[in-house]
């Protein structure tokens, strides 16, 4: 979803498709059996989310969701990105894929995986609701690519005990970005939202 967002607020021309992960025929397009994955006109294939989002911002420059030329502005944006991907988003793992961190685990085993999974991510949303106190936006007065990944991980706490819309500053920020023209396509499209 978050490749979608910054493709709707840059204005681009595109379609989604959702893949079929256990289909063979994705591994040859991307060997990882990830999404997302850009698929470019001239049948070039771009992987991994950050990399898409930073090829969709300076594809796009005038969009100004990659931080301009100010390396400042570039620094702040790469480490939110870092963050979320290597920090927020792999915490979720556990919770959702008990299987891949224990061999032959039992139900009880899941059970505390998914909760030692959820404990860490309530570890570092703590921390990212302190982050964004006194914040609209990541970085400045408005989103950059870095909002769109932030947001699309935030979502995946909404079954936990305490999701990430639970923490004061998280809530106002997900509202606010929930009530973005772009946000609001992407999750319409993605039959995440009401029509
Ligand atoms: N490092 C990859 C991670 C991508 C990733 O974890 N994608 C998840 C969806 S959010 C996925 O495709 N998972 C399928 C699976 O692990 O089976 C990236 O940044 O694109």
């Amino acid at each position: 979803m978050a490749p979608h967002i910054a493709l709707n607020w840059v204005g681009a021309e595109f379609s989604i498709q959702q893949p079929d992960l256990e289909d063979k025929s994705f591994a040859e397009i991307n060997p990882l059996v990830q999404v997302p994955v850009l698929l470019l006109k001239d049948g070039t294939t771009l992987s991994q989310c950050n990399a898409i989002l930073r090829f969709i911002s300076d594809s796009y420059p005038e969009a100004g969701i990659g931080g301009g030329n100010d390396p400042f502005s570039q620094y702040e944006i790469n480490r939110w990105l870092s963050f979320i991907a290597s920090d927020l988003h792999r915490s979720h793992a556990p919770y959702f894929f008990q299987s891949r961190f224990i061999v032959e685990g039992n139900d009880q085993q899941h059970t505390r995986i998914k909760q030692a999974a959820e404990n860490q991510v309530q570890g570092l949303l703590k921390q990212f609701d302190r982050w964004l106190h006194g914040k609209s936006y990541l970085i400045g007065d408005k989103p950059c690519i870095a909002d769109a990944y932030a947001f699309t991980v935030f979502r995946w706490s909404r079954n936990m005990t305490k999701p990430a819309s639970s923490y004061s500053n998280i809530g106002v920020y997900m509202d606010r970005m929930q009530e973005n023209t772009g946000v609001r396509l992407a999750m319409q499209k993605e039959g995440l939202l009401e029509t």
